[in-house]
């Protein structure tokens, strides 16, 4: 594959999920976990982020927003993770090999880009960086459903497809648009159908504009969660809220037993295997 970009508004989970990707391949081996994925830190970036997301794991996998300022002042200046991720095939199949480079922008920048002027350079870099032509698509994470969240979404897909068009990708870029921490008690029964059950009844406009600006074929709708639920059989979220300084904190329940959902499956479908 190369590179894909990880993208969504603010607290919609990306930094979480990179985290929890970096440790995937970890809880394989402490929950005897059976999945076909393995995820391999490659740059000294995941490395590092792999050994935070441990710490964090066993303290609930709580994170800090990822913000603009304190240093950040160009896409450079973030983190840029490279992981190589093996799918385990029918035995007399070879593993097939993803290499995912990735950055963890901050969604602040995202959020900006329906009235970004001159002076944001780093929007324009941004976008410039997401749909370079050696990039083949982007995850995007939408985390509210609410009928405001709604009409916001849209006009942000609106403008992120108008900058699409604008660099000449419209025919040859894959989008995976997840509704993310689909552990919650509400949304999860409609994971098993996101695009009717998740975005056709609580996001609709959105769904709109993305059917109506990307060829079918490149465009898929993923339910995904960091945390996951507490069983096969029990599905409540395996998730408490926790305080923190800026009101929003979710930890994990029950580190032992975590079991994220869907993480790599959209990877998979943007590397197009
Ligand atoms: N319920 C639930 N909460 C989650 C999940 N993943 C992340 N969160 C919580 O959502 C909040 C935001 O997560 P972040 O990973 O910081 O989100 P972000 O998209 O990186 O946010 P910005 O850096 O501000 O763009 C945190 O409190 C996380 O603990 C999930 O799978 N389920
Ligand atoms: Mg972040």
């Amino acid at each position: 594959m190369g590179n894909i970009c990880i993208i969504g508004p603010r607290a919609s989970g990306k930094t979480t999920y990179l985290a929890g990707l970096s440790h995937f391949s970890d809880l394989k081996k402490d929950n005897n976990a059976k999945t076909i994925y393995e995820v391999i830190p490659v740059n000294e970036d995941s490395k590092e982020l792999k050994l935070n997301a441990e710490n964090i794991i066993q303290e609930g996998l709580s994170v800090e927003p990822t913000r603009l300022g304190d240093g950040i002042d160009t896409v450079d200046d973030l983190p840029y993770y490279s992981f190589v991720i093996e799918v385990k095939r029918k035995f007399w199949q070879p593993k097939a090999s993803i290499q995912l480079n990735v950055r963890d922008y901050p969604g602040e920048v995202f959020e900006k880009i329906i009235d970004a002027n001159e002076e944001d350079s780093i929007h324009e870099e941004f976008i410039d960086e997401c749909l370079m032509p050696d990039v083949t698509g982007g995850l995007l994470l939408f985390t509210e459903w609410e009928s405001s969240s709604d009409r916001f979404y849209s006009q942000l897909m609106a403008r992120f497809l108008e900058m699409i068009d604008e660099r000449g990708r419209l025919q040859n870029y894959r989008l995976a648009v997840a509704m993310s921490k689909c552990e919650r008690g509400e949304i999860w029964p409609g994971r098993l159908d996101p695009e009717i059950d998740l975005f056709g009844v609580y996001l609709k406009k959105t769904l709109k504009t993305l059917k109506n600006g990307l060829p079918p074929q490149n465009l898929r709708f993923f339910a995904m969660s960091t945390f996951g639920v507490l069983g096969k059989y029990n599905p409540r979220p395996n998730r408490v809220d926790a305080f923190a300084s800026d009101g929003r904190a979710s930890i994990l329940r029950d580190p032992p037993i975590w079991k994220p959902y869907n993480l790599i499956e959209p990877l998979c479908w943007l590397n197009g295997s």
